[in-house]
């Protein structure tokens, strides 16, 4: 029997697994579709597995990890994960470094349990890219996006399907064009509370829709609004999921793009062994669509 220790959270809706113990590194290609995919869990989880920084600034180095392979950056996780060493009792309130695979991002754990990220450094690659009958920028904000606003949909709960298909095939579109490192694409439309600025729809690389408003989509909206100068550095935009959850972004400037800090909230949901059990033929899990393991 194989065991691997978990603390399970949600933030804005989107669920993140923290790894605290029973996995390394190198055996994450092994047990990664245990961890994330049925019958232990299922597709729309992103794991974080949590090791020692080798940067000693860092409290923890962190890899993200979804039903298809590996994320560079996870917004929403990172405030699951500072929500968990918090509920672990390993930090209190205030500043804390964090090692991701692109690089190292300062969370701040408020008094009220609100989590700021200051993310990687994020721009935008291209403008308006033309695919059939919408157009779309391709930026940078911790992973890749594809930001859509011209595509006449409506961004509710009721339509994902048709977003989700409409999102795929916009996808393919931008690797046919040129920009093959595109997994993550971004709609978007009025917001439904006037409070926030705007809604998305977020696809993720392995065909789930973010549930949150995604803290990478979040900054790579950031560097486009920047490049366009429809928002100055330290002004808030509040931006709205496709179920109603928000973040707060605001950026500085820097010379090769902005930093963006990304505000948002996360809640413990569980804590959990898994158990691997070797006679089960489904020990390793359900592999999931694009899974180039499954
Ligand atoms: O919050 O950055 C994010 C994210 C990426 C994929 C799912 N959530």
């Amino acid at each position: 029997m194989k065991r691997i220790q978990i603390i399970d959270s949600h933030t804005g809706g989107e669920p993140t697994r923290v790894v605290i113990g029973g996995v390394t590194r190198d055996e994450l290609a092994i047990y990664r579709r245990a961890i994330i995919c049925e019958p232990r869990g299922h597709e729309v989880i992103v794991g974080a597995l949590l090791e020692e920084a080798t940067d000693l600034s860092c409290i923890a180095s962190v890899v993200f990890f979804n039903n298809v392979g590996l994320l560079g950056m996870c917004g929403h996780g990172m405030i699951g994960l500072i929500i968990t060493l918090k509920h672990l009792g390993r930090i209190t309130a205030g500043e804390h470094r964090v090692q991701t695979t692109v690089g190292i991002v300062t969370a701040t754990l408020h008094e009220d349990d609100r989590v700021s990220i200051r993310n990687v450094t994020s721009y935008r690659q291209a403008k308006a890219v033309k695919l059939g009958t919408v157009s779309g920028d391709v930026a940078w904000g911790g992973n890749w996006f594809l930001l859509v606003a011209d595509h006449g949909l409506d961004l509710t709960l009721g339509n994902v399907s048709q977003l989700r298909q409409a999102s795929l095939a916009m996808r393919d579109a931008v690797h046919a064009v040129g920009y093959p490192e595109v997994d993550h694409v971004e709609l978007f439309s009025p917001p439904a509370d006037a409070a926030n600025h705007s809604r998305n729809f977020v696809l993720c690389p392995g065909g789930e829709y973010d549930r949150s408003p995604c803290g990478t989509g979040t900054s790579a909206k950031l560097a486009c609004l920047a490049a366009d100068g429809k928002l100055v550095p330290n002004e808030i935009w509040r931006q709205e999921s496709i179920i109603g959850s928000v973040f707060e972004g605001s950026y500085e400037a820097t010379a090769d793009g902005i930093i963006p800090t990304i505000t948002g909230t996360a809640f413990i949901t569980a804590e959990i062994t898994l158990i691997l059990d070797s006679k089960d033929p489904f020990q390793f899990g359900i592999g999931s669509i694009g899974d180039s393991q499954s």
